[in-house]
């Protein structure tokens, strides 16, 4: 049999606390590779768990795994997802206290697979009965709906998440789910007009074309045939449909079912859909300087998908009106504005109806008892991005994963801290890198980086992405991370290119290139083509382009000052509740079940601040545990203790702490735990438990066989 110090040298430690030199990078990468070889892809620091994606099935999510963690303590049972969960739905249960799991990890990390096993867990775990039967059937239907309409594929993930959620899971006060919301970020609209070769547009587009039964097709006007759509091939050949498109198509149609949405309301969706693929291939021509439509009657067909009115969209497609204070003039778009146009009402018209299809949702996981609930919410947001090019884009991802690293950090150490006081133990105050100067950089009021932003766009004149360079420039090159071209040195100024700024996050330093921040910040659809939307009488185009929309005179905010509210909404939300956090990790850039990149794994323990996590867990004490679990394991090392200990567990472990040898500063006493600093001290301990378990089955052994 293997010996539990064999057993560790081959699957490493399950809790990175107990790495000897918790400051060594190698040592803690090795501890994760070791364990990946052996399909072991969880870990701890502390209460974090590390996930890494093995890239296939493993078999550790069936019914006998669910019931293996079941109400079990955290430290009992091997790390898991399900550890992590039951942890949080207990302390719901229990303490009453609202949870949140934060899980983060850069593209094809696992994120999104890591929130299915939670509401899993969840709907496993929980009562069934009557209406809660029909909560947990919607929850866990509802995933496959977003990701119809919200993921892709990409060259990162054939399955990735284009859009943030935040989803709540709302209990009664048995603990049973009775309800649920999302909250969703920032959908990468674009992507409905081009993709990057290799990659696709949203699943739904080829589900629809590749699923949906002949007479949807004919009442749909659409063809079978990928490249026949502009918005899914970009005059190159389409990619693929997966072979998954079609059974996704019934599985989608089975959950709206499930999620109550009516006949009418599908028909509605679908039509959109439709409409957004005949809307790329509406192409122009340019006579005078003027657009005109190449095949008119195509704009006949979309009108009727939209069912909106034909002229109003086909001269909104060509020309432009514009409201002055004085009089109201309308001038033609040239070719190029006009395809614009086009991209911009498909891209408008997609992001709305995305909103609205979370709304839907949304109204159908209502709790039907509107009495005060406690909440689970479960974050599956982008991790941070550097990429070779980076763009608004990546801004916003990686001011939300600054915002998201400052939450950490407050929680983190406030709850540590918390839990020494509540335990009436010694401790020093913690250092830590404070990300709240970078936050500030971004997003201080009148000073910070979004405020300048916002103040070019709107500004009278000819805004350019340069001129908003210039700006940012001014205004921000002081500042310690800010590092504009000129401030660069020279090694630097070579790499940056002089439409570039760069920012020193806390994850490390990233070049922003500004072309089309601009166009992207304002995100304006022209009002004709607002005007067009609203003339229909589709329910779902009508109420995403409501009429009063137009009558407003107030411009709407810029797109990252909205992201900014709605990041800040979010923080609020999370602050009051209970943390749990779930990073991820990519072991290769190849989808591969069998390779551990090294370097890739460096890179993503840096973005997590992983490294820092751990030190800032070791710099107090590295193990607790309450009396009466860690008496339990070990009391029969101690003959005061075994095979019961009268008194207080608190005493008892007292006495095995004085008998096993543990020097003063080695440990301390909480009102409820026990604090070990080291974890040798615990290891010496669980060695020597192990030796004895061994004798005492010795022992019974030989009993038994003197019977017989
Ligand atoms: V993105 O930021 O949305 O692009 P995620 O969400 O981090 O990304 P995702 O959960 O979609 O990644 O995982 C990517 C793929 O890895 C999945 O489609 C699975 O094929 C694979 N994966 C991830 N986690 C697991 C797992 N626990 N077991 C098996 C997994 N396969
Ligand atoms: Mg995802």
């Amino acid at each position: 049999m293997e010996s539990h110090l064999e057993h560790r040298d081959r699957v490493g430690v399950q809790d990175a606390v107990l790495l000897e030199d918790y400051t060594n990078e190698r040592a803690f990468i090795e501890n994760l590779q070791k364990r990946f070889k052996e399909n072991v892809i969880y870990t701890y620091i502390g209460p974090v768990l590390i996930s890494i994606n093995p890239y296939k099935e493993l078999n550790i999510y069936g019914p006998a795994d669910v019931k293996a963690y079941e109400n079990k303590h955290f430290f009992e049972v091997p790390p898991h997802v399900f550890a992590i969960t039951d942890t949080a739905y207990r302390s719901l249960r229990e303490e009453n206290r609202e949870q949140c799991i934060l899980i983060s990890g850069e593209s094809g990390s696992g994120k999104t697979e890591a929130s299915k096993k939670v509401i899993q867990y969840i709907a496993e775990v929980t009562e069934r009965k009557g209406d809660i039967e029909t909560v947990r059937d919607k929850l866990l239907v509802c995933n496959p709906v977003l990701e119809a309409f919200g993921n892709a594929k990409t060259n990162r993930n054939d399955n990735s998440s284009r859009f943030g959620k935040f989803m709540d899971i709302q209990f009664n006060f048995e603990g049973s789910p009775v309800g649920g919301n999302i909250l969703n970020y920032l959908l990468e609209k674009s992507r409905v007009i081009s993709q990057a070769p290799g990659e696709r547009n949203f699943h739904i587009f080829y589900q629809l074309l590749e699923g949906a039964e002949e007479h949807l097709l004919d009442q749909l006007q659409l063809k079978r045939d990928l490249n026949s759509y502009y918005y899914l091939s970009n005059g190159r050949k389409s990619q693929h449909a997966n072979l998954e498109d079609s059974t996704s198509f019934k599985e989608v149609e089975r959950a709206l079912t499930t999620l109550e949405f009516s006949e009418t309301e599908k028909e509605d969706m679908f039509h959109i859909v439709s409409a957004i693929l005949h809307l790329g291939n509406v192409g122009f021509t340019e006579e005078d300087g003027r657009a005109v439509i190449v095949k008119s009657e195509l704009v006949d067909d979309i009108a009727r998908l939209f069912k909106c009115d034909s002229e109003k969209l086909r001269l909104s497609l060509t020309q432009r009106t514009i409201e002055t204070i004085r009089d109201v003039v309308t001038t033609p778009l040239d070719r190029e504005l006009a395809i614009y146009a086009r991209d911009a009402l498909a891209k408008a018209v997609y992001d709305r109806l995305f909103t609205w299809l979370v709304k839907r949702i949304n109204s159908s996981l209502q709790p039907n008892d509107i009495r005060r609930n406690s909440v689970i919410g479960i974050l599956d947001i982008y991790g941070f991005e550097i990429f070779d090019r980076n763009s608004f884009e990546q801004l916003c991802i990686n001011f939300c994963n600054e915002k998201l690293q400052q939450l950490f950090i407050e929680l983190t150490l406030k709850s540590e801290q918390e839990e020494y006081e509540k335990e009436g133990i010694q401790w020093e105050q913690i250092s830590y890198f404070d990300n709240t100067i970078i936050c500030d950089l971004i997003e201080a009021k009148h000073r910070g980086l979004i405020a300048f932003m916002d103040e070019e766009c709107l500004r009278p004149g000819d805004p350019t992405d340069l001129t908003l360079l210039a700006k940012l420039d001014d205004n921000l090159s002081y500042h310690e991370h800010y590092i504009s071209h000129k401030k660069a040195d020279a090694k630097l100024q070579k790499v940056m290119g002089r439409d570039e700024f760069m920012l020193i996050h806390y994850a490390g330093a990233v070049t922003y290139n500004v072309k089309s921040f601009i166009e992207k910040n304002n995100d304006l659809l022209f009002r004709d083509l607002r005007e067009a939307m609203c003339s229909s009488s589709n329910n779902i185009i009508q109420s995403v382009f409501p009429e009063s929309e137009l009558r407003s005179k107030k411009r709407p905010d810029t797109a990252i000052t909205q992201f900014k509210n709605s990041l800040n909404n979010l923080m609020n939300i999370l602050k009051d509740k209970e943390p749990s956090y779930i990073r991820c990790i990519k072991p290769n850039l190849n989808k591969s079940p069998a390779v551990f990149d090294e370097e890739i794994v460096r890179h993503q323990i840096t973005y997590l601040g992983l490294m820092e996590n751990l030190r800032v867990r070791r710099a107090g004490f590295a193990y607790r545990r309450p009396y009466d679990l860690f008496l339990k394991r070990y009391k029969s090392l101690c003959k005061d203790t075994w095979p019961h200990y009268p008194g207080s567990a608190k005493d008892g472990v007292q006495h095995l702490v004085c008998q096993l040898g543990y020097e003063s500063c080695e440990y301390q006493m909480g009102k409820t735990k026990l604090f070990i600093r080291h974890p040798q001290t615990l290891f010496r301990t669980e060695d020597a438990f192990q030796l004895k378990k061994h004798d005492i089955a010795a022992i019974i052994q030989a009993h038994w066989k003197g019977h017989v």
